[in-house]
């Protein structure tokens, strides 16, 4: 019996994708999205107290691994972006840009938006500067995609009413100009969209309480935050990778496009894994 358990469980490590953790920073809390900028820095949006104002914060780790306070005073930061220069996070109701010493301001208040934001959640931008942002409703329905331009104009691209498919939007990433792929966090579907023509096509399903969306040469990697797991999604199969979270929240590839970064918003950890192929 107990032979039987070993081989099955070297049976498994085999046949699991195998990742590699290179480093751990502990310490964060509830952190929900990261981006690395050229300099190495890694900077960390952390919700504090959920529906809690004033305590969200930005922090920063740098290349020597060590982490400090950034930008403060925020509510409930969640997706985070760098574009030229500047970094952009959503934070509950609004979209804040950062400047490189920390300061930030409003770049879209609420009343920017032509539909009330209720939870915003990821936001992306491709290279000529169209920011996808998501709002995860409820995190069971009445979810939204927006689109902002550089000026901090938002429109309504999608939403249930437009594409009933769309329950709670979470992670974004677009893959060019038009084309943009989107997990749902309470269906755990993947679709791949069209800002242009509007459609939204369903890729596949099963990715429990889908986070964040990363590339990765030609593979696809989500976060479950249900589930604490990461699937590589690749020639229309998935597969679920062997490293385990409490609830990985959304992931960001490395500067360099060879790790991935993993906000575990319910460890309070920030890790760093390679992917190995
Ligand atoms: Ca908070
Ligand atoms: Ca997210």
């Amino acid at each position: 019996m107990f032979i039987n358990k070993v081989f099955m469980l070297l049976f498994i490590l085999m046949i699991a994708p195998s990742i590699y953790a290179k480093q751990v920073y502990p310490g964060f809390v509830n952190p929900e999205s990261a981006v690395q900028g050229q300099n190495g820095d890694i900077f960390v949006t952390e919700i504090g107290e959920f529906g809690k104002d004033g305590d969200g914060k930005i922090k920063k780790i740098n290349s020597k691994g060590e982490v400090s306070d950034f930008a403060i005073g925020l509510n409930d930061p969640k997706g985070i972006i760098l574009y030229e220069g500047k970094l952009y996070a959503t934070d509950k109701d609004l979209i804040v840009k950062i400047n490189m010493n920390g300061e930030w301001e409003v770049f879209s208040g609420t009343m920017a938006f032509p539909k009330v934001p209720v939870f915003l959640n990821d936001i992306d931008v491709t290279p000529a500067g169209k920011f996808y942002i998501t709002d995860s409703g409820n995190l069971k329905n009445g979810g939204m995609i927006f689109i902002m331009d550089m000026t901090g104009n938002v429109e309504l691209l999608m939403d249930e009413n437009s594409h009933p498919a769309i329950k709670a939007p979470n992670g974004i990433l677009p893959l060019d100009e038009s084309r943009f792929l989107m997990v749902d966090f309470a269906t755990g579907e993947l679709f791949e969209g069209h800002q242009k023509k509007m459609t939204l096509k369903k890729l596949i399903g099963g990715l429990g309480g889908g986070d964040g969306i990363v590339m990765l040469k030609d593979s696809v990697l989500i976060s479950d935050w249900k589930n604490g797991v990461l699937y590589e999604y690749k020639d229309g199969q998935v597969k679920t990778l062997n490293h385990r979270f409490e609830a990985a929240a959304d992931i960001a590839p490395t500067f360099d496009k060879k790790s991935i970064i993993v906000p575990d918003m319910k460890a309070g950890t920030v890790t760093i894994i390679d992917i190995y192929k």
